[in-house]
C-alpha cells in the first residue's frame, strides 16, 4: 500500500473548498511540504487540455480529489445541468490525466446522495444503483456515480489505485453561507445569527422540518481521507460518516442552542424535502478502524466560532 511520504508530491483538487480545504491543513499539520495546488481561476478542470498540461507539469504522486460543483437543496434542483456537466468533466478529465501520467493513488470524493432516494437506511455501499434517485440531486449524483465507476474502471483495465470516499452531509470552518446556494446547516447557522442580532422573532426553516441528516465536521474528513489514501485499496464506494441522524427540525432548536436565538422556527412548506432519510452505514469504515470524533454540539460550536471571526471572508467569497 503506498504511503504519503513528507516530500511526496500531492495534489489537492478543489482546496478553496470546506473538503479541499480541510485536506490540505491535514496535510500541513501532518508535515507534508509537497503541496501542489490551484485555483479554479489558474487551472478549469472541466478544461481536458489544460488539465493534461497541468498533469504533465506537475506530475503529483498523489491526488485527493475534492473539487467539485456543490451545493445544496435549492442550488441542486435550480442548476442540474452546470452540477451534472461541471461534474462529470472534472472527474473525467482528472481521473484519465491521472491515469496518463502514472498518479500512484488517487482518492476521489462523492456524496451520499449517490444512492437511492428510498433505499433501506442506514444506507450500505452495496446498495449502491439499486432503485430511482431523488429528484432534487439526481443530475449531481449521476455525475458521482459516474466518478466512481470511472475510478472502478480504470482499476479493472489498468490496474489503477483509484479509490471512492462517499461522505455524509459536511460541515464546518470555510463552509458556504450564501443562503441561495448553502446547505441547511450553515444556512440555519447564518439566519440565527442574523436574526438574534436584528432581534428578530422568527427564522424560516425550509420544508416540513422531518427529513432526518446525518452531518460530519469537516476535520474529521479530512482524518478519514488521509486514512483511506494510506490503508484502503478497493473498487466501489466508501462511507464515511458518523453513523447517527437527527431530524431538521431537531437540528434548528440545536443551532438556535448554540447561537442563543430564542425566537420561533416558521416552516416554509412550499421549499423542498429532499430525500426522507440517508444515514450511512459505517461499519466497513470502523472496521478498518477509522471513526468520527468530533460530536455535532462541538462541531456547531466551532463553526459558529469560526463563522463570527470571518464573517466577511464568509459572506463574499462565493
Ligand atoms: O442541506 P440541504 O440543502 O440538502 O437540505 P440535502 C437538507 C434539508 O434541510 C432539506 C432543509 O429538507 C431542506 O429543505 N432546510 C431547512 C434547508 N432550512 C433550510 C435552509 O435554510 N437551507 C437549506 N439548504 N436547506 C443535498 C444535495 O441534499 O445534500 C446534494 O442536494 C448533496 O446533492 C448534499 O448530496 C450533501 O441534504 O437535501
Amino acid at each position: 500500500m503506498p504511503v504519503l511520504q513528507p516530500d511526496s508530491r500531492i495534489y489537492v483538487a478543489g482546496h478553496r473548498g470546506l473538503v479541499g480545504g480541510a485536506i490540505l491543513s491535514r496535510l500541513q499539520a501532518a508535515g507534508h511540504t509537497n503541496l501542489i495546488t490551484r485555483t479554479s481561476r489558474e487551472l478549469d478542470l472541466r478544461d481536458q487540455a489544460a488539465v493534461r498540461d497541468f498533469f504533465a507539469a506537475e506530475r503529483p504522486q498523489f491526488v485527493f480529489l475534492a473539487a467539485a460543483k456543490v451545493g445544496g437543496i435549492l442550488a441542486n434542483s435550480t442548476y442540474p445541468a452546470q452540477f451534472l456537466f461541471d461534474n462529470l468533466m472534472i472527474a473525467a478529465n482528472v481521473i484519465n490525466a491521472a491515469h496518463e501520467h502514472g498518479v500512484t493513488k488517487l482518492l476521489n470524493l462523492g456524496s451520499s446522495c449517490i444512492y437511492p432516494r428510498l433505499a433501506p437506511q442506514p444506507l450500505k455501499e452495496e446498495y449502491l444503483l439499486t432503485g430511482p434517485l431523488e429528484d432534487t440531486n439526481r443530475a449531481y449524483a449521476v455525475a458521482k456515480i459516474a466518478a466512481i465507476e470511472l475510478c472502478d474502471s480504470y482499476r479493472t483495465q489498468y490496474g489503477a489505485d483509484f479509490i471512492s470516499g462517499m461522505p455524509t452531509n459536511l460541515y464546518g470552518p470555510g463552509d458556504n453561507f450564501d443562503l441561495k446556494g448553502s446547505h441547511v446547516l450553515p444556512a440555519l447557522l447564518r439566519k440565527m445569527i442574523d436574526a438574534k442580532e436584528a432581534g428578530a422573532k422568527t427564522v424560516e426553516v425550509w420544508g416540513s422540518g422531518t427529513p432526518l441528516r446525518e452531518f460530519l465536521y469537516v476535520d474529521d474528513l479530512a482524518d478519514a481521507c488521509l486514512f483511506l489514501m494510506e490503508r484502503v485499496s478497493e473498487p466501489g464506494p466508501i462511507n464515511i460518516g458518523t453513523g447517527e441522524d437527527l431530524t431538521i427540525r431537531d437540528l434548528a432548536h440545536l443551532i438556535a442552542d448554540v447561537v442563543g436565538f430564542q425566537g420561533d422556527l416558521a416552516f416554509d412548506a412550499s421549499k423542498p424535502d429532499g430525500t426522507p432519510r440517508k444515514l450511512m452505514d459505517v461499519s466497513r469504515l470502523a472496521a478498518l478502524g477509522w471513526s468520527a470524533h468530533t460530536g455535532l454540539r462541538e462541531g456547531l460550536e466551532k463553526t459558529y466560532a469560526w463563522y463570527l471571526a470571518h464573517r466577511e471572508e464568509a459572506l463574499t467569497t462565493r
